[in-house]
């Protein structure tokens, strides 16, 4: 099924229509997808890293879930499929695709889908219309980077059990520039635009065409990677890194988001509140950038597109005691666009992967 889930959109699958094999799943995805190729010509894929995505998903053996949720990001330039990010936007689309496929069954009225993250093992719930025990996709919640409105999917996140701030500081200072490395569901670097020398507010197209740009913020990326436990990251797409500047539009905060090499044309779900979360951290680089909301008030994430809200709160810990978060949720929207068969590209003219993504337990991917 092609699905929009958020502001991105993939191909969702049920897990047994797959190889079980990680190696034979992603050459298939590669084919399926049109990778490697910019234009994805030859495949379902759009392009873009944001519209080159996977789920696969199947029945929970986890009694607290319903729905495994294995996310897949393919390469648009490259043969590579990683396992190593979650992705909030496809999420939006698994509780209504498992109810399509049967997986969970629906009440009538609304239904909710407890879903583990196998790219993370956290849990999260999702809530969404099914008058008379069917997905209802149309409603009135609009999201900032998709046209019109479509039924709102509620998506809560329990704390998650990894560290907010995996270096143990709200404040690093790497490649001589003061970053907050945080994680909220996605490994992040917050970095103050300014200074970057530019301001936070370019178009991300221009800022993507900024060749020293992109130097320093990979120079960033790996030291920051090491620093936040994740080894060596050249080839993975996680940490991302957030620019952040001061709000324009009564948000919080002003973002440009790099995933890692592209500029994000709004922001992802997880990315986003791991901003949100990085914000309200006591003596992070937000401060004196940030405009921060009233306690409980949602944090309102600006990106080049509109913004995105976010539901979170931070114990800021005190003394030995880190920050943790205490919740985080959001609203998406989801909708079904396509339902049908896919013929991949041949397998005799298919590039092998790089690196296949592993085997996907969760200790491969954090
Ligand atoms: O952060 C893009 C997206 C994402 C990921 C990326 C996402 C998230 O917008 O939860 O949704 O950061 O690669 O789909």
């Amino acid at each position: 099924m092609l699905m929009r889930g958020g502001t991105s959109k993939g191909a969702y699958f049920l897990a047994g229509d797959l190889p079980a094999d990680p190696a034979a799943r992603d050459g298939l995805l590669l084919r399926i997808m049109g990778s490697p190729d910019p234009r994805q010509i030859d495949g379902l894929g759009g392009a873009h890293p944001l519209t080159s995505k996977v789920a696969v998903v199947s029945a929970s053996a986890d009694p607290k879930a319903d729905v495994d949720y294995l996310f897949l990001q393919v390469g648009v330039e490259r043969p590579e499929v990683t396992d190593r990010q979650n992705c909030g936007n496809l999420l939006a689309g698994v509780g209504p695709f498992a109810v399509e496929r049967g997986l969970v069954a629906a009440g009538d009225g609304e239904t909710s889908v407890r879903i583990r993250m196998r790219n993370t093992g956290e849990l999260a719930v999702a809530t969404f219309p099914t008058p008379g025990g069917r997905v209802d996709y149309t409603g009135s919640a609009e999201i900032s980077g998709v046209p019109g409105t479509a039924a709102a999917v509620v998506i809560e996140f329990p704390p998650g059990s990894g560290p907010l701030l995996p270096t143990g500081r709200a404040r690093d200072t790497v490649v001589g520039t003061e970053v907050t490395c945080v994680d909220n569901g996605m490994p992040t670097v917050l970095i103050p635009a300014r200074s970057l020398e530019v301001t936070g507010y370019e178009d991300p197209r221009d800022l993507e065409e900024d060749t020293a740009l992109a130097d320093r913020l990979r120079e960033i990326r790996l030291e920051a990677g090491r620093l936040m436990g994740l080894g060596d990251v050249e080839n993975a797409t996680v940490p991302k890194l957030s620019l952040l500047a001061p709000p324009r539009h009564g948000g919080a905060v002003t973002t440009r988001t790099f995933i890692p090499v592209r500029c994000h044309t709004s922001i992802g779900v997880l990315g986003a509140a791991s901003v949100a979360a990085g914000l309200l951290v006591p003596r992070g680089v937000g401060e004196g950038i940030a405009r921060l909301p009233a306690p409980g008030d949602r944090v309102r994430v600006e990106h080049p597109t509109g913004f995105l809200e976010v539901e979170t709160s931070v114990d800021p810990g005190s003394g030995d005691t880190p920050p943790t978060v205490r919740r985080t949720a959001v609203v998406r929207t989801a909708r079904k666009i396509f339902d049908g068969t896919v013929f991949p590209r041949s397998a005799g003219t298919a590039p092998t992967p790089a690196q296949p993504s592993g085997d996907n337990d969760d200790s491969a991917t954090r």
